[in-house]
């Protein structure tokens, strides 16, 4: 008896030493995370704090020339920035401490431009210690913002700066706890005071930093941070300020190939490479508004639920992290109508992911790696981040089936891989079995960390997921279903050159009311059915309402000025052109040689008084031909023209939005024209979307 329990003991350890011998685990797929790059991607979605003294100047970028006195936030609260923050399920909040103007929300001891110099508490003051304080009570992390191109300082583009560069890196480093990203932009316009000189200094971005041994000090001060650019070293830009990721975006970077602030990183790189060298995950940032620094002319020009959520899905949904930006306001705080679109989006995803339909469904695959239970089908399903699906060595195209085991409405699909071992998968579809049928929902590409697809109301029984192609065996470490409900949000407003005004329902079955007097409209006003006229200056606001729910979106307002319904664009030798530039549609361009362009004249059809006008570049992904210096001109018969302003459309390459140019006085004009005194990359084509005139 005795002898025969032995054998089948040895037995049994046979068998096991067997099947742990089949099953070793996968070999990672280089290059792959480390554990602060898989701690700073698990935090999903964190904020931006853009405050200086651009704030009090509503300017975008400062040109570094400004009294520091102008810093003056009447009730700062740090403090109510965490709350919103926290409250929006942000992990961090990452502060400019110094942005290209130059000017220091702490008492740098390196220069006098800073808060020490502030009517702000009496020059007593430290932004960057109030957030670190606050940042603690709310359990957030802290980043740092730190402009590498300053616009203020006299050393700029000398080795000096560096120098100081590094100094001041130090005090944010060592000053203020732990730092979990240090972000370093890598725009750089030329321009700048630059202690008196105000000049345009130009450095070789490929050199000029040294960033080798800025980065080593980072390390040497903060191990844990993650160092933010261009081309990482850990975290990179995501090539536009919509904060949108592509549909296909890779973790891997071909690093050395990028330099910051490259002219062609957006076009070439943003997206990652399948063969990429060093994982230098994406990072999407936009801002809540159109600007980055609070204006008080964007205060109803928040962006809607729709537009948030189509940040969220791209971004987070679509394999990168979300960096949203908050303006803090001339207060001090971040504005009522922000934390009121954040809470809508907080509120609204919550829904969206309330109940994960496939959490610990029956699952089936067509291949389990040495048939072992380590990794098993339903490791995709049992809501733990550390177990996975995956296949034997050599084995790419592989299905894995869950069965809701009865018919499942849904319309969210979540998919993760087990990054860890490296971005694996290539390709994937999935079919749904609805009645019976199995039917192709999507087919996309990448996964990474997370990808999360919207599609439309689906009842299925089952779904399967096929994936078609990979670098190596695919680990799949979690697959959630969901069914988010009808988002009831504000109609999308658009006109044409009849100055026809259109509100576009966003759900079917919502109902659309407005009005055009300024008055708030209710379920008692006009209800939407058919274009509105519009010609004359006015305010319309509207709201769109689920019948079958009662719920509300909230109340938009757009300013209309006159319509272009007369305007017609022509040569000084009066040869008409195509109408893109203004026919309302910021979506259709004008490409036109920058010469050439002051050789052109829209005529307004009749004698109108303009206070300014407002120019928008291109809106397709792939910015190009912006006008980044202008001229703008007025003349009354076409042939004797005013210069009416002139300057600096600032911030344009990276935050493309329609510019707006207020005059110092109001100027009678039946013909205007824009010109191009440069264009962005010094090319000799402006691309124009739409100018317009404002009256009002
Ligand atoms: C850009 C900057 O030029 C903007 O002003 C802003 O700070 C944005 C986040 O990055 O490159």
């Amino acid at each position: 008896m005795i002898l025969n329990s032995k054998i089948n003991l040895l037995i049994i350890l046979l068998i096991f030493a067997q099947s742990c011998s089949v099953t070793k685990s996968p070999a990672p797929i280089e290059p792959t995370p480390n554990k602060h790059q898989m701690a700073w991607q698990e935090m999903e979605l964190y904020g931006f704090i853009h405050f200086s003294i651009n704030t009090f100047t509503a300017d975008e970028w400062g040109y570094g020339d400004k009294s520091p006195e102008l810093f003056n936030p009447t009730e700062l609260d740090a403090r109510q920035w965490a709350r919103v923050a926290k409250e929006a399920g942000m992990k961090g909040l990452i502060l400019t401490d110094k942005h290209h103007d130059g000017f220091c929300l702490w008492p740098s001891k390196y220069t006098d431009y800073s808060v020490k110099n502030a009517s702000w508490k009496n020059g007593k003051g430290d932004v960057v210690r109030e957030l670190a304080d606050a940042c603690k009570e709310y359990g957030l992390k802290m980043g740092v913002y730190l402009s590498p191109w300053d616009r203020n300082h006299a050393d700029y583009g000398k080795p000096e700066y560096i120098e100081y560069f590094r100094n001041q890196l130090t005090e944010l480093l060592t000053n203020y706890g732990e730092i979990f990203e240090v972000w370093f932009d890598g725009a750089n316009g030329g321009d700048g005071y630059y202690g008196g000189a105000k000049e345009v200094r130009t450095v070789d971005k490929k050199t000029y930093y040294d960033w080798k041994n800025t980065i080593a000090l980072i390390r040497k001060l903060q191990p844990n941070a993650i160092i933010w650019s261009d081309n990482g070293p850990d975290a990179r830009w995501v090539g536009n300020e919509h904060g949108f990721s592509y549909e296909t975006t890779w973790s891997p970077l071909l690093r050395d190939s990028i330099y910051g602030g490259m002219p062609e990183y957006s076009k070439k790189y943003s997206m990652g490479q399948e063969n990429g060298t060093h994982w230098v995950p994406a990072e999407a940032d936009v801002s809540i508004r159109p600007g980055w620094y609070y204006h008080k002319s964007e205060d109803n020009k928040v962006k809607t639920l729709t537009q948030l959520l189509d940040i969220y899905y791209k971004s987070v949904g679509q394999n990168s992290t979300l960096l949203l930006n908050l303006p803090v306001d001339r207060r001090g705080l971040v504005h009522e109508n922000d934390e009121r679109q954040l809470q809508k989006l907080t509120a609204q995803l919550k829904e969206d992911f309330a109940t994960n339909l496939a959490l610990n469904a029956k699952t089936s695959a067509s291949q389990v790696r040495g048939n072992s239970s380590t990794y098993k089908a339903s490791n995709a399903v049992d809501g733990d981040k550390n177990t996975y699906w995956t296949t034997n060595d050599g084995t790419i195209k592989a299905s894995i089936t869950i069965d809701f085991e009865k018919p499942t409405l849904f319309n969210r699909f979540l998919i993760q891989e087990y990054i860890p071992l490296g971005q694996r998968v290539k390709q994937f579809s999935l079919e749904a079995e609805i009645d019976g049928n199995w039917k192709t929902i999507d087919k996309q590409t990448t996964i990474g960390y997370k990808r999360i697809l919207r599609l439309d109301d689906i009842t299925a029984s089952k779904i399967r997921i096929n994936i078609e192609d990979a670098k190596a065996c695919p680990l799949i470490s979690n697959i959630a279903v969901y069914h988010a409900p009808l988002v009831v949000d504000v109609p999308k407003i658009s006109r044409d050159k009849q100055g026809q005004v259109s509100l576009e329902k966003l759900e079917e079955g919502l109902t659309v009311y407005y009005t055009l007097n300024d008055e708030e409209p209710s379920t008692s006003s006009l209800k939407y059915s058919d274009p509105i006229a519009i010609d004359k200056p006015t305010v319309l606001k509207t709201f769109a309402m689920d019948p079958a729910t009662q719920r509300k979106s909230d109340v938009i307002t757009e300013h209309f000025d006159i319509s272009k319904t007369l305007w017609t664009i022509a040569t000084e030798q009066n040869t008409t052109l195509p109408e893109e530039a203004i026919d309302e549609n910021p979506f259709t361009d004008w490409s036109v040689n920058k010469e050439m362009l002051s050789n052109y004249k829209i005529d307004l059809g009749e004698t109108t008084n303009i206070k300014g006008f407002t120019y928008t570049p291109t809106q397709v992904k792939y910015l190009s031909g912006a006008i980044t210096h202008y001229s703008f001109y007025g003349s009354l018969d076409g042939k004797n023209w005013s210069k009416l302003a002139a300057g600096e459309f600032a911030n344009i390459r990276s935050n493309p939005i329609q510019q707006k140019i207020v005059f110092s006085k109001v100027a009678a004009v039946k013909y205007i024209k824009l010109t191009a005194d440069n264009i962005m990359d010094n090319k000799d084509t402006a691309i124009i979307a739409e100018i317009g005139v404002i009256t009002e």
